[in-house]
């Protein structure tokens, strides 16, 4: 799919596009589907003032000539063919350069019913825009220069945040925080090459102009630690940008769904004194400290003979093989059963990577029982005990809950909002950026040609390129947008 192409529908309009541009006209619904309040369509691109010129009737006497940029205007969209009104809205023009793709751009504010937002669609599309591709309007908006990379692909990460801290974190980048960082290692790689481009001119003063000691510790403490520290940030920012998935497990009748229902604040799921009540896996999110935990209840697991149950006891077992995190319930009223360790054990053997939390549940009922039992039976593992029908012990087991995940690297005091958290993409450039410039630090030890540091010192800044979106490849970009929705 190739982006920019030539714009020949400008005959239309009998105009000249904007200075700069020369794509075509995109629009597209910009809210969600569903009745709403308001429905918003955009438009962007050298047509954009020629179709609301065509299809807007304002209600006080403006001119269509006289449209002043970003001044909003009450009117009717009008079909033009027949002339006849389709919906009562609020209109704005705005004049490249100062828009959201730096393109001209019209948004129109009308009744949020998806047949009217779908008809006045059907009206600009007739008039010369096309239908806008996800993600285009911040592909243009980076294409154009108004955004990096790193802030166009947090804008699917604002859109899509689930607590708020991953939404400050997403507003941090935003503002650039991430392009700041990138931008003052790429600034100290372009001062350093300039110093083996001296070198590489004056080959007989080479000795005096590289200082190998000095150029050493430049490379690592201003280029290679920031890089560290950078590679570090990026899992934690996947932990509370993309959330973490945990599973209950047990065997039935333990509160694996009491559980889910108390993490919910809500009954979703079916609770009886039945054992085998839970047939199905239920996946809800619920929000961890600022984490976003997908948790699933599943199936108490048992030797059964009944088809329905057996199913639901393939699916947690399923589950169990996605999920980083497995809480592991157990019933405090009874001791550690046989079903408890063989079901321990087989998680065990089959999933080495997931970290475990023991939760000991219905503690209400079972005051004096000593935890230790059952975690010393279990491998040690870390124990919570909680009533999860009497709410008691559920913030210990939040708190636990974070520290495995997060390593407790955070304390109550870190902020997300000043965090800079690079995602995987940016986190594979970095680590090839920080191999290039290892690759400088043995050259000079070993004292090579400066022209041979030269080159891994390029190849480091091309990796950093990539991420803020200079040097990006086509594909790339492609696979960046279309994870978008349409409209944005
Ligand atoms: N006293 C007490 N009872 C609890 C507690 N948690 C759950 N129960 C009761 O234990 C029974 C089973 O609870 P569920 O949440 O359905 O257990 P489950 O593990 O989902 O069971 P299955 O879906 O059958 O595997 C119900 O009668 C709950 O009311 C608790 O903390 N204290
Ligand atoms: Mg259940």
């Amino acid at each position: 799919m190739k982006f920019i192409k030539k714009v020949d529908s400008l005959s239309l309009s009998g105009q000249t596009p904007p200075a700069g541009s020369s794509e075509e006209t995109i629009a597209a619904i910009a809210t969600p589907p569903g009745p709403g309040g308001i429905g918003i369509i955009r438009i962007s691109g050298p047509l954009s003032l020629h179709i609301f010129q065509k299809i807007f009737l304002p209600r006080h006497k403006t001119k269509p000539q006289d449209y002043e940029s970003h001044r909003m205007y009450y009117g009717w969209i009008i079909d033009p063919d027949s002339g006849s009104p389709v919906d009562e809205v609020l209109a704005v023009f705005m004049r490249a350069p100062n828009t959201y793709t730096r393109e001209d751009v019209v948004e129109i504010q009308c009744h949020g019913s998806y047949l009217v937002l779908q008809e006045i669609l059907n009206i600009i599309t007739a008039s010369g825009a096309r239908l806008a591709e996800p993600g285009e309007f911040t592909k243009r908006a980076f294409l154009n220069g108004r955004l990096d990379l790193t802030q166009a692909e947090t804008v699917v990460d604002l859109i899509g945040a689930r607590t708020n801290e991953a939404r400050s974190m997403a507003v941090g980048q935003l503002q650039g925080r991430l392009y700041e960082k990138v931008s003052s290692i790429q600034e100290k790689l372009v001062a350093m090459r300039a110093i083996m481009e001296v070198a590489i001119d004056f080959p007989e003063d080479e000795t005096d102009i590289l200082d190998h000691a000095d150029l050493k510790k430049q490379l690592k403490d201003e280029i290679e630690e920031p890089l560290i520290e950078l590679i570090a940030r990026a899992d934690e920012g996947k932990i509370f940008r993309e959330g973490i998935s945990a599973v209950i497990l047990g065997r039935p009748n333990v509160g694996k769904s009491s559980l889910l229902n108390t993490l919910l604040e809500e009954d979703r799921a079916l609770v009886t004194p039945v054992p085998g009540t839970t047939r199905d896996t239920i996946e809800e999110f619920v929000n961890i400290k600022g984490m976003p935990v997908r948790i699933v209840d599943t199936a108490g697991i048992r030797h059964t003979n009944e088809t329905v149950e057996e199913m639901g006891i393939q699916r947690a077992r399923a589950k169990l093989a996605d999920a980083e995190l497995v809480l592991f319930m157990l019933d405090a009223t009874e001791p550690l059963a046989e079903e408890d360790r063989a079901l321990y054990s087989s998680v065990k053997e089959n999933s080495k990577k997931q970290k475990m939390l023991l939760v000991l549940n219905k503690i209400d009922i079972a005051p004096g029982v000593s935890p230790e039992q059952y975690s010393t039976a279990l491998g040690n593992e870390p124990l919570v005990s909680i009533s999860a029908k009497e709410h008691t012990g559920i913030l210990e087991l939040k708190d636990m809950v974070f520290s495995l995940i997060t390593g407790s690297r955070k304390g109550p005091g870190w902020d997300p909002g000043a965090a800079v958290v690079p995602n995987v993409r940016h986190k594979g450039a970095l680590k090839k950026g920080l191999e290039a410039c290892r690759r400088v630090e043995k050259g000079l030890e070993a004292d090579v040609s400066p022209d041979l540091l030269a080159i891994d010192l390029q190849s480091a800044l091309g990796y950093l390129g990539d991420i803020v979106g200079e040097t990006t490849t086509e594909d790339v970009l492609d696979m960046i947008f279309e994870q978008f929705c349409i409209g944005k």
